[in-house]
């Protein structure tokens, strides 16, 4: 007999843990922009517990603002969905109730529009990944040459992008008299809040300049770093769930035991008591923000291009293997010789429960997730580190390693030559980049660290350029 396909009609009879309160008394408070499988993994959970805590005023609205995938799955689940915690030993199944209402915005732009204007919305969260916020990795300014931006200040009434989405809800809640809002971005990037306020002011003095004052009195940017480690859902990994829970989840999530959330105090409205379902709040994230994103992350980068160019497919095989786990440890030390640790948190502990999350096979995390869009994630997870050694006087060695991986990923081989897809917003200047230089190592890395919206201050730097292309002419060599 096949699994009943999940619903509110369903979810009682799962094999799960099940929410702790009635969805049906539950408010929605929250639009979350960006409903990948993080988001569900994460903040939405938090928020599920919330309300379990008996806060019923955190309901969220998940707006997916590309593809309709997840609103097709979602919808006819009334946004129920199952969360897959894996550990080595243990697989623990839980329905998540928080996602309220899924909604595509192309095809719901009414909805969405009405949900981020309305007076009951206080809080707007965000997952749309760092390319989602439309500027240059390197200096995270709007890019107003961005085919979304060039639309959305043509048509601010039908907007495609993140920020042109926050600058209407910006017009239409100070058309009607709305209260002030709390966006809360939970995306990888150095200073997340910080940047999306700047991408929305922005766009805002491109489209109605008047709203400026606005939006700076009534709207709020915390930034926020966020830590979970979820890998994509594949087949297998549903039908697992289905076995496991009796009910058919057209997609599950599956994430690591540990998660952390620590969220800045700046907020437009009453902020919920996310410390009691362990949200840590302070004044200032960056040196929590600073230390995950080159330690875990700028390893994360690591693993997943040494595992690309040896042939390992997960995060646990590179770190079972001798010269991956080498490799993650050297990159560790470079930055930890760097980098200031957040009250309270030891560097050397930080790098081994961080070694020991990537050990968890169960996770099957893949090397090609992580490096997909790699050019968004160089500045913030390796490049920074660079810079803060380089203004040492120290040089780059491990890092150096790790550049060169990625230049020989931007060729679109596997260990073995065959083509491989890369996914990144500059492939098709990878791709002109290696049809010009062919295999010529030091005219690559010259055009590689060339690309100045990656390397930003760095681009052309002979230090660096040297290093790496020794490195490259090595891997090249061992193709
Ligand atoms: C990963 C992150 O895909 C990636 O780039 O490095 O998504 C990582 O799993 C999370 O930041 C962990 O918190």
């Amino acid at each position: 007999m096949t699994a009943p396909r999940l619903s509110s009609a369903t979810a009682a009879h799962a094999h799960a843990l099940q929410p702790a309160y009635r969805r049906d008394s539950v408010g929605e408070v929250v639009v979350h922009l960006g409903l990948g499988a993080f988001s569900r993994a994460h903040l939405a959970v938090y928020l599920d517990d919330m309300l379990a805590a008996g806060h019923s005023d955190l309901g969220i609205v998940g707006v997916s603002l590309r593809n309709d995938d997840v609103p097709t799955a979602l919808g006819p689940q009334d946004g129920l969905y199952t969360l897959a915690v894996v550990s080595s030993d243990a697989i623990e199944p839980r329905i998540v109730g928080s996602v309220l209402r899924v909604l595509h915005a192309p095809s719901h732009a009414a909805e969405v529009r009405a949900a981020l204007a309305a007076t009951s919305t206080t809080l707007v969260t965000v997952t749309v990944t760092e390319k989602g916020y439309c500027c240059d990795p390197a200096d995270r300014r709007l890019d107003l040459h961005h085919p979304d931006i060039v639309h959305d200040l043509a048509a601010p009434h039908s907007p495609r992008s993140l920020p042109g989405h926050l600058v209407l809800a910006a017009a239409d809640r100070r058309a009607t008299g709305s209260a002030g809002v709390t966006v809360l971005s939970l995306d990888n990037m150095p200073s997340n809040g910080r940047t999306l306020r700047a991408v929305v002011l922005a766009l805002a003095d491109g489209s109605d300049p008047t709203l400026r004052p606005w939006i700076e009195r009534n709207m709020r940017f915390p930034c926020s770093m966020v830590d979970r480690i979820v890998p994509a859902t594949d087949a297998r990994f549903r039908a697992s769930v289905a076995a496991l829970t009796g009910v058919d989840d057209a997609w599950p999530v599956r994430a690591e035991p540990y998660s952390q959330w620590v969220v800045e105090h700046d907020w437009a409205t009453a902020r919920p008591p996310l410390e009691q379902v362990g949200v840590t709040l302070v004044d200032d994230v960056a040196p929590w923000e600073t230390l995950k994103l080159r330690v875990l992350n700028g390893m994360h980068t690591a693993a997943a291009h040494y595992g690309l160019r040896h042939g390992l497919d997960t995060v646990d095989r590179v770190v079972a293997d001798p010269g991956g786990r080498r490799l993650l440890e050297r990159v560790a030390a470079e930055v930890t010789e760097v980098v200031a640790a957040p009250e309270g948190v030891d560097l050397d502990g930080y790098v081994t429960t961080t070694l020991g999350r990537f050990a968890n096979a169960a996770l099957a995390h893949r090397c090609a997730q992580i490096a997909t869009d790699t050019s968004q994630k160089l500045p913030q997870r390796l490049l920074d580190t660079v810079r803060a050694r380089y203004a040492r006087g120290l040089p780059v060695d491990a890092i150096a390693d790790v550049l060169a991986l990625w230049a020989w990923s931007t060729l679109g081989r596997d260990h073995l030559g065959a083509p491989r897809s890369v996914h990144d917003p500059l492939a098709a200047r990878y791709a002109g980049i290696a049809a010009l230089d062919g295999d010529d190592a030091a005219a690559l890395t010259r055009s590689l660290l060339g690309l100045d919206a990656v390397f930003g201050d760095l681009t052309g730097n002979p230090t660096i350029t040297a290093s790496v292309s020794v490195r490259l002419a090595a891997l090249l060599q061992r193709s």
